[in-house]
């Protein structure tokens, strides 16, 4: 297909985005995948390596990377970076006592070369549980406010209840298509 041709398409047609989520372990980013992919709450074991799918919304299709979150896998989660236009950070909002790893993590992340592109959305998940911090704990507890050169917003999720999610990808499509 001619270059004119397939630029005309992607006007009208799907675009797509490579995205990756990421997170601390147990924060829900599988949970998170599947609820997105097949709408429904899977049972989850704690992710060796990765899980892939795609997700359509909003005409673009999101080519959906969940990467394993344990301290001793998140070194390779640098092998997926090239070529990622959105990262979806994700954190248990009911673990506050490792909100500083999770800040930690998500600063290195902030600092990547291959990264400084990529928009970030943030989903303080599993705000269905008694005591979970609010949306601006998590937003202050990673530090949210100094980021000053690339979009960013903050979600509160539910992944077991569905809420939340989708208001997240409104943003993102909203955001990736305006960079178009
Ligand atoms: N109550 C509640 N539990 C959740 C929510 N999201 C995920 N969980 C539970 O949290 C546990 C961990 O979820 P996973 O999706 O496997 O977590 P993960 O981030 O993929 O973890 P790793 O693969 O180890 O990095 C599971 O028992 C989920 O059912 C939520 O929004 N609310
Ligand atoms: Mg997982």
């Amino acid at each position: 297909m001619g270059l004119w041709l397939s630029r005309l398409l992607s006007l009208f047609g799907d675009s797509e985005a490579r995205i990756l989520v990421l997170g601390l372990d147990n924060a829900g980013k599988t949970t998170i995948l599947y609820r997105l992919h097949v709408g429904e709450v899977v049972q989850t074991i704690p992710t060796i390596g990765f899980n892939v799918e795609t997700v359509t919304y909003k005409n673009i299709k999101f080519q959906v990377w969940d990467l394993g979150g344990q301290t001793s896998i998140r070194p390779y989660w640098r092998c997926y970076y090239p070529n990622t236009q959105a990262i979806i950070y994700v954190v248990d909002s009911c673990d506050a006592e490792r909100l500083p790893t999770s800040r930690e993590e998500f600063q290195a992340i902030l600092a990547e070369d291959e990264l400084r592109t990529a928009a970030v959305l943030v989903f303080a998940n599993k705000q269905d549980l008694p005591g979970a911090l609010s949306e601006a704990e998590v937003a202050e507890g990673l530090g949210l406010s100094g980021i000053k050169t690339r979009p960013w917003s903050i979600f509160k999720t539910s992944a077991v209840k569905g809420e939340g999610l989708f208001e997240g990808l409104d943003w993102l499509s909203a955001t990736l298509k305006s960079r178009k």
